[in-house]
């Protein structure tokens, strides 16, 4: 995999922004991804305590982030992914992609999958799975951002 045309791809360690957006106190969540993130190579930001959606753009892009992972368990993940993705649109924020979890209804992963944010993961989800994603992302985001930025030259 890691080898060939492809190999800038994986040079360096995947950066990402892990957020806890919302006045709830679900933040359990976010402690054990960015740890785990960060056991498995990943070079993790975490912006602190009432992150907003325009403070958590700000910081991606600020960070050169290659993914925004956002943890929503308090019912507002539609409002604030909506925000999220036309935000990242305004800014043309390209090659940084957008992955939820946390307590997201069936009914409303699909909507979320259109709007581009992936994952969305439940209770109990296995973190090996959850890093898996991830990667596959975060791959994909740099080949847009890198792909898009080499042709352009
Ligand atoms: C612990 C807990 C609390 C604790 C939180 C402590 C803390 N510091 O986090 C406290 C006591 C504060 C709390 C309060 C409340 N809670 Co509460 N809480 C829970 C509970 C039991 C577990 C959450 C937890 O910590 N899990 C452990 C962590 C490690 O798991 P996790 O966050 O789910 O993360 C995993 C996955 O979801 C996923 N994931 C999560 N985020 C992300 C992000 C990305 C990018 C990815 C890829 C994956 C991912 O990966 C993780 C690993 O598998 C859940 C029930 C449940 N089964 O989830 C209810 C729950 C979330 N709470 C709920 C409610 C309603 C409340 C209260 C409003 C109750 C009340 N009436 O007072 C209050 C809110 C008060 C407030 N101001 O915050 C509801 C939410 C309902 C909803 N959204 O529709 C739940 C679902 C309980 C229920 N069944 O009704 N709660």
């Amino acid at each position: 995999m890691a080898n060939g045309k492809n190999q800038k791809y994986y040079d360096k360690p995947i950066r990402i922004l892990i957020a806890k957006p919302g006045i709830d106190g679900h933040d359990r969540g976010v402690y054990v991804l960015a740890r785990a993130f960060r056991d498995a190579g990943m070079e993790v930001i975490y912006p602190g305590l009432l992150p907003t959606p325009e403070s958590i753009i700000e910081t991606a892009i600020d960070e050169d982030v290659d993914v925004i992972a956002i943890s929503l368990l308090n019912g507002a993940h539609m409002a604030v992914f909506t925000k999220v993705m036309n935000l990242l649109k305004e800014k043309k924020a390209n090659g940084i992609a957008v992955v939820g979890g946390g307590i997201i209804p069936d009914e409303d992963k699909s909507k979320l999958e259109k709007m581009g944010v992936t994952g969305n993961y439940g209770p109990g989800t296995s973190l090996n799975i959850i890093i898996e994603h991830i990667k596959k992302r975060a791959y994909g985001a740099r080949e847009e951002k890198w792909g898009k930025s080499k042709k352009t030259k």
